[in-house]
């Protein structure tokens, strides 16, 4: 439920206090309590984010909408909560077309595209195969629906509570946000449960020297083999703190353009922890275009770890240069 406004036409002199009236101080009221109530995990925080409360008793977390898939069950979860003393799960049974279900966040939260969107979420899942998702849909500034970016996406999800934690540009336009809790999506044909809490927006960017190299001076160049290849002299070795699954390195990358097309050269690039790699950036540009890896290091945490650049290009004899500028971790 949302916010609704008491008219003063409903509280005139003479008016009776009809149920409808008082209904709507208790959802007013219960909404007020989600928001400022314990599940508020600080400034900006997701409202309820926790699940700790459903003043409402409807079995749904208050603010949150819950949505079933065929044959799936969702419920409020409070044998082994993580944060607090409720999480939610969403139940799962065999057959081809079930799923779990999803939670949707009722409030638009609002956001900047020059403003990147740092969460975090506790999650696990009675079997690992199960296809869990987390999605921030985008809305611009009269709420009409852009589009969603997928920050989770798993079918190889934690048997036990592990922090997961995602980072979201904003795409152009893009003025509010809301997130998406998909436990047991329909395309994968499997049993379980998956159980979700703590869910939060972080305001802070753990900001650490992840570069060996001074930022704006971090260049390497390899010369096009057509699969990705460690680049020399790319190895950090760093110490990944307990806690910490993700670093975020944002950068740039060209390719280099001798003689005619065809072949046309372009870039690759991606980042690699062992055999973890981050997402894949790629450009015909001769221009740098900027990029964001994000890798994920959550098998690594507590360790000194080495994080390495790879590169291709989708021929031989061309340069790829890619810079990297800044790395988060967080
Ligand atoms: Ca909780
Ligand atoms: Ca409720």
């Amino acid at each position: 439920m949302g916010f609704t406004a008491i008219t003063q036409a409903e509280i005139a002199a003479g008016q009776p206090v009809t149920q409808a009236l008082m209904q709507k101080v208790k959802d007013n009221d219960d909404y007020l309590y989600s928001q400022v109530g314990a599940g508020v995990s600080g400034e900006g925080g997701i409202p309820n984010g926790s699940f700790e409360i459903d003043a409402d008793s409807d079995g749904v977390p208050d603010g949150w909408t819950k949505n079933l898939y065929p044959a799936g069950g969702g419920a409020i979860e409070t044998t082994n909560p993580s944060h607090g003393a409720q999480a939610y799960k969403f139940i799962q049974q065999a057959g081809p077309g079930n799923g779990g279900g999803y939670l949707d966040m009722n409030d638009y939260l609002p956001c900047s595209p020059v403003q990147p969107l740092l969460l975090e979420w506790l999650h696990y899942a009675s079997v690992a195969g199960m296809h869990n998702l987390v999605q921030i849909r985008w809305f611009d500034k009269v709420k009409v629906y852009l589009s969603t970016t997928t920050v989770y996406d798993s079918t190889a999800n934690p048997v036990s509570w592990t922090r997961k934690t995602a980072f979201a540009i904003p795409p152009a336009g893009a003025k509010f946000w809301k997130i998406r809790i998909i436990g047991g999506y329909t395309d994968t044909d499997i049993a379980g449960t998956a159980y979700w809490d703590g869910v939060s927006r972080r305001s802070d960017f753990v900001d650490y020297p992840v570069l060996k190299h001074d930022s704006y001076n971090a260049e390497w160049i390899s010369v096009g083999p057509t699969s990705y290849t460690d680049v020399a002299g790319s190895e950090q070795l760093i110490y990944i703190p307990r806690g910490v699954t993700q670093v975020v390195f944002v950068g740039q990358l060209k390719t280099s353009w001798f003689g005619s097309p065809p072949p046309i050269p372009q870039a690759y690039s991606r980042w690699r922890v062992g055999t973890t790699y981050s997402n894949e950036v790629d450009t015909l540009s001769t221009d740098y275009v900027g990029t964001v890896h994000v890798l994920d290091v959550s098998a690594v945490q507590g360790t000194a770890a080495s994080l390495i650049l790879q590169l291709h290009d989708t021929n031989f004899s061309f340069e790829d240069t890619y810079k990297a500028l800044y790395a988060y971790m967080f």
